[in-house]
């Protein structure tokens, strides 16, 4: 009896979290580095976040002014394209929201870009209502240099390679434009759900 009971206490489990691994996709506790360059040391006296591109008066903040900005502390799945899945990642940032406050752009675009060089591309509804955040803290501890501190976007809705490591910013743009794996045969937008990971899915 306690073998029948154990079988389908564990079809249950599976049954609950498959409802939330996209196709494709498969749930690991580690938590894998995958960064397509050497890991950026960035000292927290240079950095700066800023926004840029479609905006009359550029932002910029040092790291001192961004951690005084209001913080969100959220707890999301996140899913590379890669095939992994990592479920109830907590984090604490600043949503994209705060940062974009007060911003009048014609833009529906934008590029995250990273020190070291990366970029990738979102449009301006993904990033905004409540969906994205440049996030500093991982499990209550500084964000790790090889998870992308001193902070990485967050936009657990799309497969990881939006939440670009090491963010130094956002450009708005007029016009959507490939950053660097959509450059290399990525999917522009990357809803796991549809399973967008190449170029044509
Ligand atoms: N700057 C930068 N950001 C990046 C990457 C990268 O190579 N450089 N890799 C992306 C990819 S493909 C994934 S899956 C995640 C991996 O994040 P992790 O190393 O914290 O797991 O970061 C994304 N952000
Ligand atoms: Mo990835």
């Amino acid at each position: 009896m306690s073998f029948i009971s154990r079988g389908f206490r564990g079809k249950r489990r599976d049954a609950a979290s498959s409802s939330r691994v996209p196709p494709g996709q498969y749930v690991v506790n580690d938590f894998p580095v995958l960064s397509a360059g050497p890991t950026p040391r960035v000292a927290f006296s240079e950095w700066t976040f800023v926004v840029e591109g479609e905006i009359d008066q550029p932002k910029k903040w040092t790291w001192e002014e961004f951690r005084k900005l209001p913080t969100e502390e959220v707890t999301k799945d996140i899913h590379c394209v890669t095939k992994w899945t990592k479920l109830d990642t907590a984090w604490k940032g600043v949503s994209v929201d705060t940062i974009l406050e007060g911003v009048e752009t014609s833009a529906e675009y934008v590029m995250a870009f990273s020190y070291g060089g990366y970029t990738t591309n979102l449009p301006l509804e993904d990033v905004t209502g409540g969906k994205a955040w440049v996030a500093y803290e991982f499990d209550g501890q500084p964000l790790h240099p090889e998870h992308g501190g001193p902070a990485r976007l967050l936009v657990p809705h799309l497969y990881f390679w939006k939440s670009a490591k090491w963010v130094r910013g956002l450009r708005l743009l007029n016009k959507d434009e490939p950053g660097f794996w959509e450059s290399n045969g990525y999917n522009m937008y990357g809803d796991p759900w549809r399973e967008q990971r190449y170029w044509g899915d």
